[in-house]
Order: C-alpha cells, then structure tokens, then sequence
C-alpha cells in the first residue's frame, strides 16, 4: 500500500464539531508554527457549506475551532458569488502569508475565490480568480521567472475536465494558460482529472497529488494519483502515476453523503521523507494517511511522459 492509513481514521467528523454541521470533508491543510490546520468543509442543514478550522499538534488528532472560520459574505461582490456557499479550501504558504483557494458557488455558478489570512483569527477576501466552470485551484508554493503559478481544472465539452496551469504577476490577473493532463480513454481517471493537494517541492520535481474519476453505473468513483512537475517549469509533466494511489476502500469512504469518494485538498510533508496526506471520505468525514515522498516520486517516473 502506498499511501498507509491512519488507524484511528476518520480523524475529524461532525461530532467533533462545537456547532451544528452535516459533514467535516475536502480540508485544505498547512501548517502555523508548529500547529498542523485543517481548513474543512461542511454542509449546514440548509445543504450549503461553511469552511471551519481544526487545530493540531500531531497531524492526528485535531480540535476545531467553536465557530466556522469563512462563511458566505454578507455584502458587496463577495456576496454576490458566494450566496449558496463556500467549498474546497486549499492552502498556499507564500510571501508570509497563507492564500486561501476556494470554490464560491451562486446562481451564477461555480468561481474561484482568493482570500488571504496571517494570523488565521481574520481573513481578507481578494479577488475572484476564475470564471464559472473552473474549479480546484492550486497555487505553487514558489514563483517562477516572477510569476505565480497555479494548477486548475476548466471543462468545456470537447475537451472535458483536464488540468490546466496558469500564471500572474499578482495572483490578480492570470494567463499563459496551457493544459498539463487530460483525463484518459477506459482508465481510472477516464471522466475527469482535478487538481487536488498544494504541490509539493521534492528534489526530484513538483509533487501533485490530484484526483481523477471514472463514471460508472453506480455514479463516479473519486480516486487518487500522483503527477511530477519540473522542478523549474511545472507547465512540464516529467511522470504521471498510471494507477492509483488511493481508492475508496474503509465504510466511511465508500458510503456517506456522496458514496466512493476519496478527495484531498491538502498534504504536509515532513522531515523524516514521509508526507501526510489528508482526505475526504464520502464527502462526509476526513482522513489521515502517510506515504514515503521518494515512493511516490519513484511512481510517477515508472510512467514518464515524452516531449
Ligand atoms: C466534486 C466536488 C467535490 C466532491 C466530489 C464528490 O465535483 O464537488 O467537492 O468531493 O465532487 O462529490
């Protein structure tokens, strides 16, 4: 097994949350100081979602803050975008701040959201930073002949849910767009790829770990994949796992409130070679689970991608 999971998994549910939530899923992670965070989404009873934080000090067993941390702005443009609710938080640490990326959803459909926080007690809202239909923004950690860079997913119908990069001078205005990975014919991710952790820097490359999904009868299974970026041209895939990492396998993954899911917004990488990989389960409960950075390295490049 690549990716070992935590035995006292899920390590964050509903009940463990001081205000009343439907599900704990789809956390964006990083770490303050030396406390790990888990930005998580949850349904309210309305069937729109709130971000909350948790705390911790191991990565295992996370306390959560007693009220949620973003919920949908109350006036101006933000407002306007954000009316049925805020979703699938990833985090980048940059510049001394934290980028918060998340999904606003609206009677105009789905946007990016960028917000900003330092202390994580206040958080500043941006910019949009997509239009509607593009999804599961990532930014890299480190910029690029002065640019940042970020991982997305648009979808149009003849080229549906790929993933693309972008970059800007001031994570305002994005462009040089260009697609890094479509999803393939009959294979696991077959109906979409997404972008899913905040890319990880190793020796070897840009470590993305991302989602595909295959359409079944029974509707799509959301698994798990490992992507190598270049290390100085992340537009360039080096290696693409060709299986899986990670499929819906524990009860609280394969059933819940959307059944065969495994999502992650979020990974932390530690100093002993190992990460610490972060999941949703069912769209209703978060799991923990660690991989060895070198094996996940080493399965992309058993499946390198030519010029
Ligand atoms: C995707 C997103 C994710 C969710 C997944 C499975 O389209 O909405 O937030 O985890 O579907 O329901």
């Amino acid at each position: 097994m690549v990716v070992k999971r935590y035995r006292g998994n899920p390590v964050l549910t509903k009940t463990d949350i001081p205000y009343p939530v439907e599900t704990v899923h789809n956390a964006g992670m990083t770490k303050f100081g030396d406390t790990y965070l888990m930005l998580f989404r949850s349904h309210l009873r309305i069937g729109r979602c709130v971000l909350g934080l948790a705390r911790s000090d191991d990565g295992f067993s996370f306390r959560a803050d007693p009220q949620p941390f973003m919920e949908p702005a109350k006036n101006g443009l933000f407002a306007k975008y954000e009316e049925y609710g805020v979703e699938d938080p990833r985090i980048c640490f940059i510049d001394e701040e934290y980028l918060i990326t998340y999904s606003a959803y609206s009677r105009y459909g789905v946007r990016i959201g960028l917000a900003k926080t330092k202390d994580w007690k206040t958080v500043e809202r941006v910019a949009f930073i997509t239009e509607p239909d593009t999804r599961n923004v990532v930014i890299f950690p480190r910029k690029f002949g002065g640019l940042y860079a970020r991982l997305d997913r648009p979808h149009t119908e003849i080229t549906p849910w790929p993933i693309y990069i972008s970059y800007s001078p001031d994570l305002v205005f994005w462009g040089k767009s260009e697609p890094v990975l479509f999803p393939q014919k009959y294979h696991w991710t077959e109906m979409k790829v997404g972008p899913g952790a905040t890319p990880i820097k190793t020796d070897r490359g840009w470590l993305n770990i991302f989602h595909g999904v295959f359409k079944t009868m029974d509707g799509g299974i959301y698994r798990l994949g490992v992507a190598l970026h270049d290390l100085n041209d992340p537009s360039r895939l080096v290696g693409v796992s060709d299986e899986w990492i990670l499929q819906p396998e524990d009860p609280w993954e394969v059933t819940g409130y959307v059944h065969n899911v495994v999502f992650t917004c979020g990974a932390i990488p530690e100093n002993d070679g190992t990460i610490k990989i972060y999941w949703g389960g069912a769209d209703t409960v978060m799991c923990a689970g660690v991989a060895a950075i070198d094996e996940l390295v080493d399965i992309c490049l058993k499946n390198p991608v030519g010029e």
